[in-house]
């Protein structure tokens, strides 16, 4: 079954109806459940997918079950030659999924085409790995005898992403689990299938044979339990909250799979008072409020050397007032909606909450009403000042909130940002070389940009963070393929008789 088109109940859109995609078709779900995937711009409805059942994901490990082994064996090559040429198919259609993309989760356009450039750019990257899969050759003890280490792929991979980033996280995951030689069950978030279905269909394209990656949309109680718990699944990837990652964690543990959590963030960036003011706001807007704050990397505390605190604030909420929210797909747009109702009531409480343990609310605060809005979900760009123990100050609320906080030096400044459960990201604007090293020792963080705003990692590094903010290997860069390879020591002895390590006669 293609995914049908159901005409047009409203607005300039088809809405199309997926199934689930196992074996390399769409086929009918088991349930009878649907979904309706809503543009959070205007309240229209983009497509349909079914809330998949427990027999779904069945048919999808059998199928990921019965491929691995001709997978496993084709050349890393060739399997990273399939994402080379996906990446290929998704640049070719780039205009149209950044669009879909802004629709779909509602970032502003110029955001949604860098998403599917980021997509595009690992694929691409880590195609190359097909052609390194590097290991080790080692030292031996005894002679005529020869020690490596060698990369085979885990088994199954299941991969759960979130609805923040709906076609750059499946591509880190999906791509690194297939150059690794890993079969596939994806589930994308509910919020935000369609790109992800996107994603599957271009490798479909590419020549990726059926039954190696198959999608199952529905929900984490039943499609995300049946995946986690299921003993064919040999690693789980997860991106999400740190509530649900610590369930999903718990349950790999019971069962001893292993599990990559990417989970929440709540990033500082740090203003010394020799920072390049005018280079700090431009970056201290973009990561605050860019994608509407909803990225794990986004900043939402501002920690300010008392110096320059009111001079830098002042101008940052006359900057934050000037911000345009709206339709994210009309350029001149800086802020779009916050991804449905769900989020908006998250976050709003998040404001009342700010107000009642007395932090100041310098700008924005409410959803915005009227014409453009009514039919949406958006929230004025929001600062509050604040006291680092103020739950606004330390729990991660993915929305356009920025939390400000004043420091009387620099390590005081480290000390408010350390003092939270996560660590992703983190930055700091100086324009002493010694404190900016300093920083990138202090701050407990597994991201610390210098002199640039807090989101904005490019594919060729690591990505991940420490504390809660997750567990396992890093995604992206060099360390993508760790969460999907096993490493095998390998011993040759050539000396044709038993030659004992480590005993001594
Ligand atoms: C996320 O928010 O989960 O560094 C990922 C960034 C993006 C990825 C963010 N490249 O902001």
């Amino acid at each position: 079954m293609e995914p049908r088109s159901l005409g047009s109940p409203g607005g300039d859109s088809v809405v199309e109806e997926y199934g689930v995609y196992i074996n390399g078709e769409w086929v009918d779900s088991s349930g009878e459940e649907l979904f309706d995937v809503v543009n959070p711009a205007n309240g229209q409805i983009l497509a349909r997918f079914p809330g998949g059942t427990r027999e779904d994901v069945g048919r999808a490990l059998e199928a990921a079950k019965r491929m691995f082994p001709g997978w496993k064996a084709t050349p890393p090559a060739r399997r990273g030659e399939v994402l080379l040429r996906a990446a290929q198919i998704l640049r070719d259609d780039k205009d149209g999924l950044g669009k879909l993309l802004a629709r779909e989760n509602g970032k502003v356009i110029s955001e949604a085409r860098g998403e599917v450039q980021e997509a595009i750019d690992f694929f691409e990257y880590i195609a190359g790995e097909g052609r390194r899969l590097l290991g080790e050759t080692v030292a031996t003890e005894l002679p005529d005898k020869f020690a490596m280490t060698v990369r085979l792929p885990v088994g199954i991979a299941g991969l759960i992403t979130p609805w923040n980033f709906p076609i750059a996280i499946p591509s880190w995951k999906i791509g690194a689990a297939l150059v690794s030689g890993c079969t596939i069950v994806f589930k994308p978030a509910t919020g935000t299938p369609i790109l992800g279905a996107r994603l599957v269909s271009a490798l479909a394209e590419a020549g990726l044979p059926p039954g190696v990656l198959n999608m199952v949309t529905g929900r984490g109680s039943v499609v995300g339990d049946e995946i986690v718990n299921s003993p064919l699944v040999s690693v789980v990837s997860f991106t999400g909250g740190v509530d649900t990652g610590k369930e999903v964690y718990t349950c790999g543990a019971r069962r001893l799979a292993n599990v990559g959590l990417e989970l929440g963030g709540k990033n500082p960036t740090i203003l010394l008072e020799d920072a390049d003011q005018e280079l700090a706001m431009e970056g201290v807007l973009f990561a605050a409020f860019g994608t509407a704050g909803q990225r794990c990397t986004a900043c939402s505390r501002l920690i300010i050397h008392k110096k320059i605190y009111d001079e830098f604030l002042e101008d940052l909420i006359e900057e934050t007032e000037g911000l345009k929210v709206g339709d994210p797909l009309d350029p001149s747009v800086d802020v779009g909606p916050v991804k449905g109702k769900e989020q908006e009531e998250k976050i709003l409480g998040y404001i009342d909450i700010g107000k009642e343990e007395g932090a100041k609310l310098r700008c924005g605060g409410h959803k915005l009403t009227g014409d453009g809005y009514d039919l949406g979900t958006f929230i004025r760009p929001t600062i509050f000042e604040g006291k680092p123990e103020m739950r606004i100050a330390k729990e991660e609320i993915f929305g356009p909130v920025l939390t400000v906080l004043e420091a009387k030096n620099y390590q005081e400044a480290v000390r408010i940002a350390n003092d939270v459960q996560y660590g992703l990201s983190s930055s700091i604007y100086t324009r002493d070389v010694n404190m900016a090293f300093r920083a990138i020792q202090d701050l407990e963080a597994g991201i610390t940009y210098i002199n640039a705003p807090t989101i904005g990692a490019e594919v060729q590094l690591p990505f991940g963070g420490v504390k809660d903010t997750g567990s396992g290997a890093r995604e992206a860069g060099t360390t993508a393929i760790d969460e999907f390879t096993e490493i095998k020591s390998v011993y040759v002895d050539y000396s044709g008789r038993l030659q004992k390590a480590q005993i001594e006669e």
